[in-house]
């Protein structure tokens, strides 16, 4: 169902009747030209993002059984089958012009009326749990409007979920946002038809309960989700970085940084065995390693070899973390054993 494709993707790969949609990752960004067919169709977030690990896309593909839809609805892109559906919009800011004379800024309408035409189309298609957010803009760290763009997205986003009836505490989907080097507002999201299981960090605040030093409203994410796609159970962990209570620790310590993110991942993963009988050990993720400063890939590539294991499946990229302390962010994705009864 799930796989994230971490070799070479100029190579095409044969069968693409059964790819939803994804994410590629690339500087220049990559476009529906520089991705190859076999890896791409409507339903794929472009994001300017340079790989470091590799002279190679990032490809994050989702793949779905059975017959595969396609449908366009206002700037979404969407694909489903019976089970799921995986969509994606990108909405660029500065095509933006109303609201701008009240202070609120482009930034934060683009994510109001992403999430609007994200729940709208759910509803209307009949998919209304959302498992997993991507959220990605430029500038993440950058002040304009009185206010950090991050915090701007998160009002937009908090807006929006309040106007669609969605939950603002308590089972919210898994997610990340990162800051990436150029390109629109993109926010990919993949949906199914019964609910999954929200699972929180016992070492870190609910990030939909921290307090306002970090924005006027708070992100609307859990740690992880466990979903349930037909026969399949999959484990979103979402964007994990060096936060404990609601604090950033080892500010300016990439290694110690890294290592508190792995505990962190390490305590998600074991609510979710807890919670939700994951039995998923930190060896069986699919990492996306989202690293601000790229000459400090070596210093993460090594703590990672060294608390998750040489052979742990993790693919790097830089990145803007979504606060300026913070330097290395961690998420990924286990398909898991099917439930016994
Ligand atoms: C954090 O723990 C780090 O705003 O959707 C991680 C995952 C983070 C998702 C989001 C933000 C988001 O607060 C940042």
């Amino acid at each position: 169902m799930l796989n994230v494709l971490y070799g070479n993707t100029l190579s095409p790969i044969d069968q693409a009747d059964d790819l939803l949609g994804g994410l590629v990752f690339g500087l220049p960004a990559p476009t529906a030209l520089t991705v190859p067919t076999g890896l791409s169709n409507d339903a794929f977030a472009h994001i300017a993002m340079a790989r470091l690990d590799q002279h190679a896309l990032l490809c994050e593909s989702l793949r779905g059984d059975g017959v595969i839809r396609s449908g366009q609805l206002n700037d979404i892109h969407y694909r489903f089958n019976d089970h799921i559906l995986f969509g994606v919009i990108a909405i660029d800011e500065n095509l933006i012009t109303e609201h701008t004379e009240n202070g609120v800024s482009p930034l934060q309408t683009a994510t109001h009326q992403a999430y609007r035409q994200i729940f709208s189309l759910l509803h209307a298609q009949g998919f209304p749990y959302v498992l997993r957010f991507w959220n990605y803009m430029s500038g993440i760290n950058a002040l304009t409007h009185d206010l950090e763009r991050y915090r701007q997205f998160n009002l937009g986003r908090q807006q929006a979920f309040s106007e669609s009836g969605q939950a603002i505490a308590g089972n919210v989907p898994a997610a990340c946002a990162l800051g990436s080097a150029s390109g629109p507002l993109t926010i990919a999201f993949l949906a199914g038809r019964q609910p999954s299981i929200a699972i929180e960090n016992p070492r870190q605040v609910s990030a939909y309960d921290y307090p306002e030093q970090y924005g006027p409203r708070s992100p609307l994410f859990s740690r992880a989700s466990v979903a349930s796609i037909d026969t399949h159970r999959v484990l979103f962990l979402s964007g994990t970085a060096s936060i404990v209570g609601h604090e950033t620790l080892h500010v300016g310590d990439i290694a110690a940084q890294t290592s508190e993110s792995i505990a962190n991942i390490a305590a998600v993963v074991g609510e979710a065995n807890i919670k939700a009988g994951a039995q998923c050990t930190l060896q069986d993720l699919d990492y996306i390693v989202y690293v601000r400063h790229a000459e400090q890939i070596d210093q993460v590539r090594n703590v990672i070899t060294q608390q998750i294991g040489p052979s742990a499946n993790a693919a790097y990229v830089q990145a803007d973390i979504c606060r300026a302390d913070l330097l290395v962010e961690i998420e990924g994705s286990a398909t898991l054993p099917a439930l016994h009864s």
